[in-house]
């Protein structure tokens, strides 16, 4: 069985890391259609070892394809997504248009599969914020094993996590300061070059950023509502690779043995953790990877039954394309969804 693909956003960091695990986890695709806005028509881009032009989505023809991967920004997920749902074609939203919508399943494959089951209300699969993704998928096997009541969680993420633009910023500042052109911030508020920034996305009311409470409200929707958490996310010049440093609390004592023989044995889930100078992972070393990392597991003597752990993940892989790859898996395999022409061999 193989399915008509539609990359939605195929020019940008993300759609290109679809392309790219389309091809890796060998996803059967039987016509692959890269679309972005008109200006980029023509463009190229690779999908293994061949190159598709990009096709206008303004113009495009949705009623053939079966699966459509959708990462060109909400404001485009709010035009396109219900439309091309009801034209019969099942979308995989990357953006937070449709996250937190009743009738939309949020899913990441290790943590919730199950909802896959609500796929059918609207034609359309949520993908989380990447600094969800990973959080989830370290949080999930702990808190079957003993019942997570409260996270805290501080954020490092990358980047690339922005954009394009976010990656070209961090780039040109850098070598700006090593005089070699203007280092004025034009994309990120406040220089972004050798320094962190508290502030990803926008500011609400309550003096969190709407990045930290995507965070807490994503979590409560895949994995229990009665998870309290509370967040901090910042920018870091990396470019590849958020990173997680969490405090949980459970309902019971759990040791950091215990917590390390879960983990080793969860989908998903690398734990890589000596007590040596170098035995934890960094960002540089989970980019381009699939899995989501743990290190520096501890014992938190702060509270009754408390532990703290540090988690890595590749913010384009796992945080975005890989786990919208695996949705469409998971589609395929629970048999959700079947090739509008039935089988078909593949003639990409
Ligand atoms: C960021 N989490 O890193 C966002 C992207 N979805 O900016």
């Amino acid at each position: 069985m193989s399915y008509v693909v539609a990359v939605v956003g195929a020019t940008g960091n993300v759609g290109q890391e679809m392309l790219n695990i389309l091809d890796e986890l060998d996803f059967p695709v039987s016509k692959l259609h890269a679309l972005a806005s008109r200006k980029s028509k023509g463009v190229e881009v690779a999908f293994g070892d061949r190159t598709v032009k990009c096709e206008d989505l303004e113009t495009f023809e949705f009623s053939t394809v079966d699966i459509v991967l959708m990462s060109a920004g909400g404001a485009v997920s709010k035009e396109w997504s219900e439309k091309i749902g009801k034209a019969g074609a099942m979308v995989i939203d990357n953006s937070s248009a449709f996250r937190m919508d009743p009738d939309v399943p949020l899913i990441v494959p290790e943590v919730n599969p199950d909802d896959i089951r609500l796929a059918k209300k609207k034609n359309i699969v949520a993908n989380p914020n990447c600094s969800t993704a990973q959080l989830v998928v370290a949080l999930k096997p702990l808190h079957d094993a003993a019942k997570i009541t409260r996270a805290v969680v501080s954020t490092y993420q990358s980047v690339s996590g922005a954009g394009k633009e976010g990656m070209d910023e961090l780039w040109n500042q850098t070598k700006a300061i090593y005089g070699l052109g203007d280092a004025t911030p034009k994309f990120f508020p406040k220089q972004i070059a050798f320094n962190v920034l508290p502030f990803i996305g926008s500011f609400r009311d309550d003096g969190y950023t709407d990045e930290e409470a995507k965070m807490w409200d994503e979590t409560q929707k895949m994995l229990d509502p009665d998870i309290r958490l509370t967040v901090t996310c910042v920018r870091v010049p990396v470019f590849v690779g958020h990173s997680e440093a969490v405090t949980v609390e459970f309902d019971r004592p759990i040791t950091p043995d215990e917590a390390r023989a879960i983990l080793r044995d969860a989908p998903g889930v690398m734990v890589v953790d000596k007590q040596e100078a170098d035995g934890y992972v960094t960002p540089v070393d989970a980019a381009g990877e699939f899995a989501v990392y743990v290190s520096r597991i501890r014992q938190d003597p702060t509270v009754p039954n408390g532990l703290s752990f540090w988690v890595v993940s590749d913010n384009l892989r796992k945080g975005a394309a890989l786990n919208a790859v695996q949705i469409a898996q998971l589609l395929d395999e629970s048999g959700t969804i079947q090739p509008k022409s039935g089988y078909r061999s593949i003639t990409v």
